[in-house]
Order: structure tokens, then C-alpha cells, then sequence
């Protein structure tokens, strides 16, 4: 049976839902152009006033905004309320630069809450759910987010962030635990962990994962099913616009609906910035329409995947996002070649190794090269050159047919490539240093 939190908006109809959209968005740009100077004077130069925003046909008027927007106005330039009013800050996980920092009001924290809610119970969670919340607390909105939607669900709520596997998993098994909430790069850690210490599927008390914060394939989500005996849920979500929530899976599994009530999304061709039909793949771009703290106007997510309004068979209504396949800025050009690590995880997995893997890449005499280093199962472990030059060469031409471009492969013994308990680090690309 299909649950929802909030089923009159999640199952409005699509004229409801345009209804909604329009009227927020008018007001949202309003309110951005009355207490936002930083976006006013960018729509200024464009030439876009509020009068000229009747309704979401007319969102293509307004300016982007970028991540480098966000750094030159930090930390206070796009705050749409007074401090004052401000009851939390949250952070990204991001190396290079300024952080992007974003601002909540309470009324920011209880909508991000209630979209949290929805995923949960998306993935079937209900008040007698003991709901294990492993991502990461503090500046990362993971952890708090999702803590924040699993009280509203009503579920018992078991606070242990991230890190420390084997109490993670002894509270699991203790307090039988049934909704598990972190990466999917530490819950295939947590899974392969469980299974060194003799708990097979059935043993577990899991019954559903809810896995984001970074991109993942489809085999790593067998992967990950098939060892914890569970179904496991994508959720996806960004710091700009709350955190996660922002879309998310339903038991169908076509994609992440996306909560219209407070985000218009749209899919534009990133070297143009033109809006894409339904459908085309492209840069993911939202617009909050009813955020107060830190209000998000077309704002570039870097995030490439295309959309779809098609009919979802759990009886949401709401827009659905694929599966990002990565951002514009994890993609390789590897030899003029564009890479996404995700097109490697995909054929490792379909190997028969784990996603315990990293990309190196380098430029040797002005070639690139492509390294990718690739952990042996346990039960594949040998020490016999022959049969694992024979694996490597399977790989390399595995890799060869899916990218176009030819890939060094070593294989490593298992346990040799440190395992996350966050964001999984899976490229390191040394032509940048
Ligand atoms: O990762 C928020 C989050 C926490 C989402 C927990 C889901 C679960 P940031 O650290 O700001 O926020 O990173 C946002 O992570 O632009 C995507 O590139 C990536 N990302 C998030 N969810 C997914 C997903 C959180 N399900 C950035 N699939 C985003 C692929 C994802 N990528």
C-alpha cells in the first residue's frame, strides 16, 4: 500500500499544482526583489522587473543564478529576512573555495522537514518504524533533515551520524532497526561489514534503505538490496535549496518526484542556458517559491538529468527526475572524451565487483590517462598473474565499449581502497595540480 504524508498536494492534480506555482512563484520574486538586493540588481540588468512575472510561463525571464553568485555574495549578500529572524545555518561538504552557506527560518526548517517526511514515507515508513538516520550531523544537512522528517513521520528516531560502523550496526541489530538513512557509498559499506561479521539478509532487520547525497547506479542499488534484503530508496537534495528532499523516490522507482509546492524545476543546456523540452537530458535548475531565510532563484545545480511528467504509478503527480547521472563538473574529459564516473561504476558492477573503486587521472608526455583501480571480491581474490591479467583485460574491454576510450585497469586486493562514510571520493584527477 502506497503511503503518503501529505497526499492531497502530492497527488494534486496538475492544474492544482500549476496553480500553486504560479502564485508562489509571483510572490517569491517579489519577495526577492524587495529584500534580495543582490538578485535585484542582476534582474535589473537584464531588465526583468516583478511586474514582468505573471505566472511560471514567465520564469525564462529571470537571470540564473550560480554557484560563483553564491561565493561572491557570501555569507550574508542573498539573505531575503533579517537575521533576526534566521534560526539555522547549513553548510556544504565542498573542498575548493568558499563554502556556500544557507540560511533557515523556522518556517524554512518545518517545509524542508515535511518534504524529508514525505520521502520517508514514500519508502513506506510509518509511525512504528525505528528509523536509523547515518548521515553525517552537523554543517551537512543529511543528518538534520532527515532527523526532521523521520520525527514527523513519528518514527523512533536513532540519531548515530555517520562513522563508527560497528555500533551503527549493533544498533541496528538491537534496536531492529527498519529504515536505515545514508550514503549509498556507507550503506554498501555498512552491508559489505555486516556480512564479514555472518549476518545474511534475513538476519536483518532493515526493510528499506534511503540513499543519497551522491550519484549511485542502478547495479549499486542491487548491489546493496540484495545484501541487506531490503528495498533501497534514492532521495536527492542540495544545500541551496534545504537539503535533502527536495525530490525522492516512491515504490515505483521511476525516478525521484520532485516537490513542486516549493520548487519549479527546469532542464536547460548548459552551454547555452536554453531551456530544454521534457524529456532531454540536460543541467538541472530550481527556483524555490516559498522560501523565506534564502530564497534560490534558477539556480544552476550543476546536476545533469532530464525530467519526465508522465504518469507514476504510486499516484504522485508531481514532476520525476531521473537518476543524476553526475554534475558538469565531475564529468572527465579524458582525451577529448567526456567520462562520468558513474558510466565506470556501471560496468564494474556488471562484473561482479563491488563499487569499491577509485578513477586516477593524469596527463603523461600531453596524454591523458585514465587509471581506474578496482578492488577483487573476496571470493575472486588470487594470486594468480594469469587469471587476474585475464580479469583485468575482460574489464579494460568492458570499459573500452562503454566509454569509447581505452582505461588502464589494475585489480587490488579487497579492503585495499579506504571506504566512506559519507560522500565517497571516487576521482582523483592530478592534471588539475
Ligand atoms: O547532499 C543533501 C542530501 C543529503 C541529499 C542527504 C540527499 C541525502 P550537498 O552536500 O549540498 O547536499 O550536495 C548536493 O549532491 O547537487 C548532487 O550533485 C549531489 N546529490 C545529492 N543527492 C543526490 C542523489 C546534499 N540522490 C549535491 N543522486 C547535488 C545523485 C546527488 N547526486
Amino acid at each position: 500500500m502506497e503511503r503518503y504524508y501529505q497526499k492531497e498536494i502530492e497527488c494534486a492534480s496538475r492544474e492544482e499544482i500549476k496553480a500553486i506555482q504560479d502564485e508562489r512563484l509571483v510572490k517569491q520574486v517579489k519577495h526577492v526583489w524587495d529584500n534580495v538586493p543582490y538578485y535585484r540588481k542582476k534582474m535589473e540588468e537584464k531588465g526583468v522587473t516583478p511586474d514582468d512575472i505573471r505566472s511560471s510561463d514567465d520564469l525564462y525571464k529571470l537571470p540564473f543564478l550560480s554557484k560563483a553568485d553564491l561565493r561572491e555574495a557570501y555569507p550574508y549578500g542573498l539573505v531575503g529576512v533579517p537575521l533576526k529572524d534566521c534560526v539555522r545555518i547549513h553548510s556544504t561538504s565542498g573542498t575548493t573555495g568558499k563554502r556556500v552557506v544557507s540560511f533557515y527560518t523556522h518556517h524554512d526548517i518545518d517545509l524542508w522537514e515535511d518534504c524529508c517526511a514525505r520521502a520517508i514515507m514514500a519508502a513506506g515508513g510509518t509511525d512504528e518504524d525505528v528509523c536509523q538516520v547515518s548521515y553525517g550531523y552537523g554543517l551537512f544537512t543529511g543528518g538534520p533533515g532527515l532527523n526532521g522528517g523521520s520525527h514527523k513521520v513519528g518514527c523512533l528516531t536513532v540519531p548515530t551520524s555517520s562513522g563508527n560502523t560497528d555500533r551503527q550496526i549493533m544498533f541496528i541489530m538491537d534496536l531492529h532497526t527498519t529504515i536505515l538513512c545514508c550514503t549509498p557509498s556507507y550503506a554498501a559499506y555498512l552491508g559489505e561489514r555486516m556480512r564479514e561479521m555472518g549476518y545474511g539478509p534475513d538476519d536483518i532487520p532493515l526493510k528499506a534503505g534511503i540513499f543519497g547525497a551522491e550519484a549511485w547506479s542502478e547495479e549499486m542499488r542491487r548491489d546493496i538490496e540484495k545484501t541487506m534484503g531490503i528495498k533501497a530508496y534514492d532521495i536527492y537534495g542540495l544545500t541551496e535549496l534545504s537539503g535533502p528532499g527536495v525530490a525522492f523516490e516512491c515504490s515505483a522507482q521511476q525516478g525521484m518526484h520532485i516537490n513542486e509546492d516549493h520548487f519549479i524545476a527546469e532542464i536547460i543546456d548548459p552551454d547555452t542556458g536554453e531551456v530544454l523540452p521534457e524529456g532531454q537530458e540536460g543541467e538541472l535548475v530550481f527556483t524555490s517559491i516559498d522560501k523565506e531565510a534564502f530564497p534560490m532563484m534558477r539556480y544552476r545545480t550543476r546536476d545533469i538529468c532530464s525530467l519526465t511528467r508522465e504518469k507514476c504509478s504510486c499516484g504522485r503527480t508531481h514532476v520525476r527526475m531521473a537518476k543524476p547521472k553526475g554534475r558538469t563538473d565531475d564529468m572527465l574529459i579524458v582525451r577529448g572524451v567526456n567520462v562520468f564516473p558513474s558510466q565506470i561504476e556501471t560496468v564494474l558492477l556488471n562484473h561482479g565487483y563491488a563499487a569499491n573503486y577509485q578513477i586516477v587521472v593524469d596527463r603523461v608526455n600531453n596524454t591523458d590517462t585514465l587509471d581506474v583501480q578496482v578492488e577483487m571480491t573476496p571470493e575472486m581474490f588470487t594470486d594468480n598473474v594469469g587469471e587476474v591479467s585475464e580479469r583485468q583485460k575482460q574489464l579494460a574491454d568492458g570499459l573500452k565499449s562503454m566509454l569509447g576510450i581505452k582505461a588502464r585497469v589494475s585489480l587490488v586486493a579487497p579492503k585495499s581502497i579506504a571506504r566512506s562514510e559519507g560522500k565517497a571520493v571516487r576521482v582523483i584527477d592530478n592534471r588539475k595540480i
